[in-house]
């Protein structure tokens, strides 16, 4: 069996929270666990759609993510968590939404250049351009993790060996 747990990954844009938390959902599914991956796909097109990306919906997108994952997690489901959620604020609501222990920051840590360069959607452009307002890392903040359970820096090694960061730290800490 599996102690479940909101595994929540923050970071900018680019940095490769989507890539990293479907990798290592099919580390999980290779061990039977049960998981449910929230991303801007299935929540800001869904349940969010109303919110736009200033701090005030920032914050909303936020806590109903956590809200769904409270409720994913009573029932027994592992949930990844892809989104920037660029407010330490934030993601300290969350982390005290759930119990002790079910809530796992997840920093994915890659330099600003390094995701401006990646720019997989074109939006820093957009962003440089001045044709998208209040971008994470352009001009709007991130504000990092302080005391994060887990850093994972995506531009200093292959995805294979960040899945084995994060399942590496579950294993030690009992949750697989
Ligand atoms: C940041 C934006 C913005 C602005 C649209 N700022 O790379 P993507 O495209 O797929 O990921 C980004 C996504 C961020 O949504 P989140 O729900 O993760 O943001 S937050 O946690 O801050 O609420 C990006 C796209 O939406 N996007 N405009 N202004 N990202």
């Amino acid at each position: 069996g599996h102690s479940s747990a909101v595994l929540w990954f923050t970071g900018l844009s680019g940095a490769g929270k989507s890539t990293l938390s479907v990798a290592v959902e099919q580390e999980l599914h290779g061990r039977g666990i049960r998981t449910y991956i929230l991303d801007g796909d299935n929540i800001r097109h869904g349940l969010n759609k109303n919110l736009g990306f200033s701090p005030e919906d920032r914050k909303e997108n936020i806590r109903r993510i956590g809200e769904v994952s409270k409720l994913f997690v009573d029932a027994g489901v592992m949930v990844l968590t892809a989104f920037i959620s660029p407010y330490r604020a934030d993601r300290d609501m969350v982390r005290e939404l759930v119990e002790d222990n079910e809530f796992v920051e997840i920093y994915v840590n890659c330099p600003l250049e390094e995701c401006e360069q990646r720019d997989p959607k074109g939006l820093y452009k957009k962003a440089r351009n001045g044709e998208i307002q209040n971008f994470t890392g352009i001009d709007a903040p991130y504000e990092a993790p302080e005391h994060p359970e887990l850093v994972v820096e995506t531009d200093k090694q292959p995805l294979e060996q960040a899945v084995g960061q994060v399942i590496r730290f579950l294993e030690e800490k009992g949750y697989i």
